[in-house]
């Protein structure tokens, strides 16, 4: 009886993640934008895009800011660790958000753009 109990939560809970990503856009971010914030759970929005923007470098205010982003558009984009598309490039796949890029990328990013990698 208890087996058939942890069975039935596992499988709710799985169902219950997958809604919350598939929807976990910040308010910000409204559709065709892709959007980039400094600080981790998309705290002070540094500036957005319309989905399929070229290649450009971050303002040197928001330059090495950049925590968290969300791409709210059809096409994957991408950010780069140096400015002109330099350093490690990384996807921000189409309709998805990263509440947190880590310890390792976090206020790297100088350039971007809204094509994959
Ligand atoms: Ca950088």
């Amino acid at each position: 009886m208890a087996r058939i109990g942890a069975v039935t939560v596992a499988v709710g809970s799985i169902g219950a993640a997958g809604a919350a990503a598939a929807a976990a856009y910040p308010a910000s971010c409204t559709s065709n934008q892709v959007c980039v914030y400094d600080n981790t759970n998309y705290g002070t929005e540094l500036g957005w895009r319309s989905g399929g923007f070229p290649l450009q470098d971050v303002s040197s205010g928001n330059n090495d800011k950049m925590s968290s982003w969300s791409n709210h558009s059809v096409l994957n984009a991408c950010w780069y660790t140096n400015s002109g598309g330099g350093g490690v490039g990384l996807q921000m796949n189409q309709y998805t958000s990263d509440p947190d890029v880590g310890l390792v990328w976090n206020d790297q990013m100088s350039s971007w753009k809204g094509s994959s990698c």
